[in-house]
């Protein structure tokens, strides 16, 4: 693999050559990896082709968000393109190059309240910045990414399958999606309805896509760009929450420690709403508490279902490692699900 990885790099636009190639950071998509040159680093990936088939229309997406956050003066990925000025390389596999940005860290859980409340800060202001990105220049690389509805669908096409004869192991991860699947039809609808505005959204926004400052914890850049796609705010509003909200990682075996934290909630509205106070609707800040459950839920479902089906689409590192990641979401959304009002007031005092 490594191999791979080096003879791929030689074919980018790069000052030097690799000297060190280590795998890097906790994607659960693409294969990413720390090259070292001479002179500075990069970041290379192996890009997932299942999961995202039309590469040329995925670069295309980054290099136009790219290009739009530059030119607004926002830190963002460069792509480094190929030796024939491509912006991936095909091989046996597609990959390609970014510059590393220097001197950032990200986070897999929640340091301290003030790195999430920046991260919320730095979510809104992306959205703001690609408020009047027009959407139509984007490719829809994943339809109904998240279509809630449809994900319990695909879940219950697993179920029923269950190929791998795994579904006696998960009999109360069922059962908890089975009670609840009155509950997962709100944003789709509401978007069906016109009664929500279709924003340029990131639809992936966890920690871990974000790049604090190693020194003062400020949001240098949003990163994982692969999804950007036309959405709702809420996908955003809720995806930090199911992440960055916990008090444990999105793995960690042990269910004891797995909690929804209100004040870690706080501290992200806090950020968030100072950026988007001046651009939400009320049917949207309505909808938040609602979105955190629902993007929790809905990760829990897709874990559950990859779990299902044989571990097709999220990279492991061990047997079960799905269904670990898919209990502590479920685990967060029944604790969510109690705190709906609470949630509500912590947002509404923050949008005055
Ligand atoms: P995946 O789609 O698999 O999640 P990401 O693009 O999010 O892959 O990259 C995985 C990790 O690599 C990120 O969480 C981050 O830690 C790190 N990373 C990615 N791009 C950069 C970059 N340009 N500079 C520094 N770190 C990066
Ligand atoms: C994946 O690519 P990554 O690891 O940042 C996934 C998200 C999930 C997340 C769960 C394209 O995000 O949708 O919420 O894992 N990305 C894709 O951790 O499916
Ligand atoms: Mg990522």
């Amino acid at each position: 693999m490594t191999e791979e990885a080096f003879n791929a790099f030689l074919h980018f636009e790069t000052e030097g050559r690799a000297q060190e190639i280590c795998p890097y950071g906790e994607g659960h998509i693409n294969v990413t990896y720390l090259v070292t040159t001479p002179t500075r680093r990069y970041i290379l990936q192996r890009m997932n082709t299942r999961v995202f088939p039309d590469s040329d229309s995925l670069m295309q997406n980054i290099c136009a968000v790219t290009e739009h956050l530059r030119a607004k003066g926002a830190e963002t990925l460069h792509v480094v393109p190929t030796k024939s000025a491509e912006p991936y390389w095909r091989g046996e596999h597609n990959w390609r190059v970014y510059d590393f940005i220097e001197g950032t860290v990200t986070y897999q859980t929640s340091p301290n309240m003030e790195v999430f409340r920046n991260s919320g800060r730095a979510f809104g202001e992306f959205q703001n910045l690609l408020a009047d990105f027009d959407a139509s220049r984007l490719t829809e690389v994943i339809p109904h990414f998240h279509d809630t509805p449809r994900r319990y669908a695909d879940f219950l096409a697993a179920l029923s399958s269950d190929v791998c004869g795994r579904s006696a192991a998960c009999a109360e991860e069922i059962a908890f999606l089975r009670a609840h699947e009155g509950t997962y039809g709100r944003i789709a609808e509401a978007l069906a309805r016109g009664e929500l505005p279709l924003r340029v959204t990131h639809n992936d926004t966890k920690l871990n896509n974000i790049l604090m400052d190693a020194h003062s914890d400020a949001a240098r850049a949003v990163i994982d760009l692969d999804t950007v796609m036309p959405g709702s705010l809420l996908y955003d509003f809720g995806d930090s929450i199911r992440f960055g909200a916990s008090t444990a990682a999105e793995d960690e075996r042990d269910l004891r420690k797995v909690h929804f934290s209100m004040p870690l909630f706080e501290a992200y509205a806090e950020g968030y709403c100072a950026a988007v106070k001046g651009s939400i609707s009320e049917p949207e800040r309505q909808l938040l508490p609602y979105s955190a459950y629902l993007m929790t839920v809905e990760c829990g479902m897709r874990f559950l279902t990859d779990f299902l089906a044989g571990d097709q689409y999220f990279l492991t590192k061990y047997e079960d490692h799905n269904l670990v990641r898919a209990r502590t979401q479920l685990k967060l959304a029944g604790e969510m699900e109690r705190c709906y009002k609470e949630m509500g007031e912590a947002v509404k005092s923050r949008m005055q």
